[in-house]
């Protein structure tokens, strides 16, 4: 991508987009452009196409989606489908009728099947049943994959797909309920430490295993791949490293100081068991993560301090 190229970033207010958008403006892009929610409803066919038609984006990356955590997923499946797809169509349509050169959209890790072989392959996509409590996010997420592809063989566009895994990181939804888990734990540690109480309750058994990437460095991949990558398939961001929903509590209790104990509450669902990606793919075409895990954890909770801990 050209430095002055005019790039459309869809959800730049958002944990990925607003990373991206910063990553872009970091490496020199001149020209990022977005629309807040209110200024742009992305659900709307006919916004969506007068917002292409007026401002004739070169490039655009679809970090605009309905997400949330396994309470959120499991609480509004109607939402996560119907906003999700809706954003999709329009936003794929419309960078096609205004020939848009290059679009990456952005699905999730969760549409690989729930008893996939660890670490999760490309081609493990649609070889099994998928996790109940996100399978209508999931659904959708699928679609925009087969959706880009399709585009691709029928009208010869570049439409590229990315799979990251489970984020956090500055700018992230820190709702008690309806977050991820990462930002949950800040919250709740947070609030354990501040209020003095003897123990914090994690949800499920603590053993589900999950891999979690820090936004900025799905940001950087982005833009790597945006540069560097045509290809069809669509391609798996990680870090290659997963650990217990347990090893991440303790993490994020000692990052925030919280001195007391670690109650795990069992009437709360686990969710998949394991979600590693196979990130040989990304790795072959020379990118890979840069910040570690305790980095990471210390930067979100920064993050958090900076916009609730007063
Ligand atoms: O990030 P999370 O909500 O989503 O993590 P998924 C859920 C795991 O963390 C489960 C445990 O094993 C939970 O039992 N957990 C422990 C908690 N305490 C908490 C807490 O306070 N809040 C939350 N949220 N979890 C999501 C999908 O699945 O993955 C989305 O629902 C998306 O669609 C995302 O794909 C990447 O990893 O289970």
């Amino acid at each position: 991508m050209d430095k002055a190229a005019k790039i459309y970033v869809a959800g730049h207010t958002g944990l990925v987009g607003g990373a991206i958008t910063r990553g872009l403006k970091k490496q020199g892009y001149e020209n990022v452009v977005g629309k807040t929610i209110e200024e742009l409803d992305l659900t709307r066919q006919q916004q969506v196409e007068e917002y292409f038609a007026k401002e004739k984006p070169e490039y655009a990356i679809l970090a605009a989606a309905k997400v949330g955590g396994i309470h959120a997923n499991n609480t509004y499946p109607a939402q996560f489908i119907y906003i999700n797809l809706q954003i999709q169509c329009n936003i794929v349509n419309a960078a096609y009728l205004h020939g848009v050169k290059k679009l990456l959209f952005l699905g999730s890790s969760c549409i690989y099947p729930k008893h996939a072989p660890q670490p999760m392959k490309e081609e493990y996509l649609l070889t099994g049943k998928l996790e109940p409590t996100n399978e209508p996010y999931a659904i959708a997420k699928i679609a925009g994959i087969k959706m880009c592809q399709s585009y691709n063989r029928e009208y010869g566009t570049t439409f590229i797909s990315v799979m990251p895994t489970n984020l956090y990181g500055p700018g992230d939804n820190y709702h008690p309920t309806d977050s991820h888990v990462l930002p949950a734990l800040i919250r709740r540690f947070h609030e354990a430490k501040t209020a003095g109480s003897k123990s914090v309750s994690v949800w499920g058994t603590g053993k589900p295993r999950r891999e979690l990437l820090f936004n900025e460095d799905l940001a950087d991949a982005c833009i790597f791949l945006m540069n560097h990558y045509d290809g069809n398939e669509f391609v798996n961001i990680g870090t290659g490293e997963d650990h217990t929903i347990a090893e991440y509590a303790g993490l994020v209790k000692d990052v925030v100081g919280f001195p007391g104990t670690i109650e795990y509450d069992t009437s709360k669902p686990d969710g998949t068991p394991q979600k590693l990606l196979d990130c040989s793919k990304l790795h072959g075409l020379g990118w890979k993560h840069k910040t570690t895990l305790k980095d990471g954890i210390a930067r979100a909770y920064e993050d958090f301090l900076a916009r609730f801990g007063g």
